[in-house]
């Protein structure tokens, strides 16, 4: 029988989260990352574990279907694959640093530097973009040493925090790439595997789409109701309950991350008594 060959880094900074989603989405893997290959659990699935960098290339050639990946190393390796979904999680970005004692204002003034990374295609790209002419320099681990030691006068490579520049006496001059993990799939799956994929790409989507969204339950004088309705559109409208107490009721809905505190306040003011926000598991559409 078939299965959806899911390609996962081994260890590393997305292991976790990847094996994570999986779960939430109902895919269990069975004792952690030690075997190069294991079947998944409730699932037509077998998970193979690999280098982050290995993963386009093998997506590429049809050895795994899809795979868990950064965007940087999708988009770096270049290779016939697709970015299918945008997954929230190993959240970084790529950028250009100066060592602190050499301050440059200007894009143009990269003219003629030498740039130590281990990203040549997509910092090229973007020099050959801003007509910028550096040398490239192309190291494949411990980039922010390069100015130190001389090898480079500035550096490109992956920053979340910061406190790796700062340590080294760098500080970011320009993000060349936003990156977060994605899944990326091959160009020929078959029937079978393109049906387990889709799949598997709704349980993605409603585990995220929870994610993002809070559920509120709260009691209002029914006067209120109009007014606190119009800040709660909830996924159609908001479900409206009687309660036993005459003249009030409780009012049900749903509220996207983002304009949570927001949408809080406006409710107190407009009369809302007993608010409760409720985590949510999944949402099926
Ligand atoms: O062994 P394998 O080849 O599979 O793993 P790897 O060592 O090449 O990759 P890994 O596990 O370090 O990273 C996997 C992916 O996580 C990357 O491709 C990114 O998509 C994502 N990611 C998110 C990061 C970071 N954040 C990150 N901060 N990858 C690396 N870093 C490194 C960065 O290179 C630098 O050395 O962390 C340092 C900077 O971090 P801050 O917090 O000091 O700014
Ligand atoms: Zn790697």
């Amino acid at each position: 029988m078939e299965k959806l060959r899911i390609a996962v880094q081994k260890s590393g900074r997305l292991s976790e989260d990847s094996l994570k989603l999986l779960k939430e989405c109902g895919i269990g893997v069975p004792n952690g990352n030690n075997q190069l290959k294991i079947n998944a659990e409730n699932f037509d699935a077998e998970i193979l574990f690999l280098r982050d960098d290995d993963i386009p290339e093998y997506v590429q050639d049809g050895v795994a279907d899809i795979g868990f990946v950064g965007e940087n190393v999708a988009i770096e390796k270049n290779k016939v694959t697709e970015i299918i979904e945008r997954l929230g999680y190993g959240k970084c970005r790529l950028s250009i640093a100066l060592p602190k004692s050499k301050k440059r204002k200007k894009i143009k003034d990269l003219d003629g530097i030498k740039i130590a990374t281990s990203y040549p295609f997509i910092l090229s790209k973007w020099l050959k973009q801003n007509k910028i002419k550096a040398e490239i320099h192309e190291i494949s681990g411990s980039v922010e040493i390069a100015p130190r030691i001389g090898l480079a006068d500035a550096i490109c490579d992956l920053v979340s925090s910061g406190s790796t520049l700062f340590s080294n006496e760098l500080y970011e001059f320009e993000t060349i790439l936003k990156s977060e993990a994605v899944l990326i799939s091959g160009k020929n799956l078959s029937k079978k595997r393109k049906e387990l994929l889709d799949k598997l790409l709704f349980r993605i989507r409603s585990v995220r789409k929870a994610k993002y969204n809070k559920y509120v339950l709260l009691n209002a004088p029914n006067e209120s109701i109009d007014k606190i309705c119009a800040y709660l559109p909830g996924i159609n409208s908001p479900t409206i309950v009687p309660l036993a107490q005459k003249g009030w009721s409780s009012i049900h809905s749903v509220i996207g991350e983002n304009d949570f505190w927001n949408v809080i306040e406006k409710l107190k003011t407009a009369g809302a008594q007993g608010i409760l926000i409720l985590p949510i598991e999944k949402i099926i559409e």
